[in-house]
């Protein structure tokens, strides 16, 4: 005859050995985050001080490379080009984010500004070059020239010289951007210091 605290005991032991085997909550079980490719940005990451645009700052364009004729442009010299005026333009970083919302700019394509220097084609299949546009922080963006010169993209990327009626002083004084990229963040480079041009080897 089994007594009530034994039965209790003997209850207690099945429950115990129940929840061994079949642990309510599996670690193993917890489906894995997906992968990403994209890094965790946010907004946050992209401050951007008056002590970084002091530091960074370049009232000098350079092109460079594989050009005939090597360029020293300033604001002034943009503005003696071919200016175009862009109407609300979103900088959304990688991750999503807009850092920067509804801009209006004007400024000149990059397009021009190699036409003018002129890439050191040797001949007609002689196509494999890239554009690499560098900050004085060291970011930068890459374009290649097929991208630029038979592609609509070649319509959109610009040097930037003023925004929302005022000269770029904090991000500035030249900013590339590429208005067709699906997030603008990547290619937006501010503090812009150097165009250079490089053939593929
Ligand atoms: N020179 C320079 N340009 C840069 C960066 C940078 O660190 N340095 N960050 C890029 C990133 S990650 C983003 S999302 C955008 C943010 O631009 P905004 O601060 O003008 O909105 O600038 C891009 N251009
Ligand atoms: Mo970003």
């Amino acid at each position: 005859m089994i007594n009530k605290s034994a039965l209790i005991a003997l209850l207690f032991a099945g429950f115990l050995i129940y929840s061994c085997n079949y642990p309510v909550k599996s670690e193993s079980k917890i489906k894995p985050k997906e992968a990403s490719t994209d890094m965790p940005e946010n907004v946050n990451d992209h401050p951007v001080t008056k002590e970084d645009s002091a530091k960074w700052v370049s009232t000098t364009l350079t092109v460079m490379g594989d050009v005939q004729f090597p360029l020293s442009l300033t604001v002034d010299s943009l503005k003696k080009m071919s200016v175009i005026g862009l109407d609300s333009f979103n900088v959304v970083c990688q991750s999503g984010a807009v850092t920067s919302g509804n801009i209006r700019s004007r400024g000149i394509l990059l397009k021009e500004i190699l036409e003018k220097a002129l890439i050191r084609q040797t001949n007609h299949q002689d196509r494999n070059f890239y554009i690499v546009a560098r900050a004085s922080d060291g970011y930068k963006a890459t374009f290649s020239w097929a991208e630029l010169f038979n592609n609509p993209t070649g319509e959109n990327v610009y040097v930037i010289f003023e925004e929302n009626g005022q000269p770029i002083i904090n991000k500035g004084a030249m900013i590339l951007n590429c208005t067709n990229d699906i997030k603008t963040g990547p290619r937006h480079v501010i503090w812009l210091k150097s165009i250079e041009v490089k053939r593929v080897d």
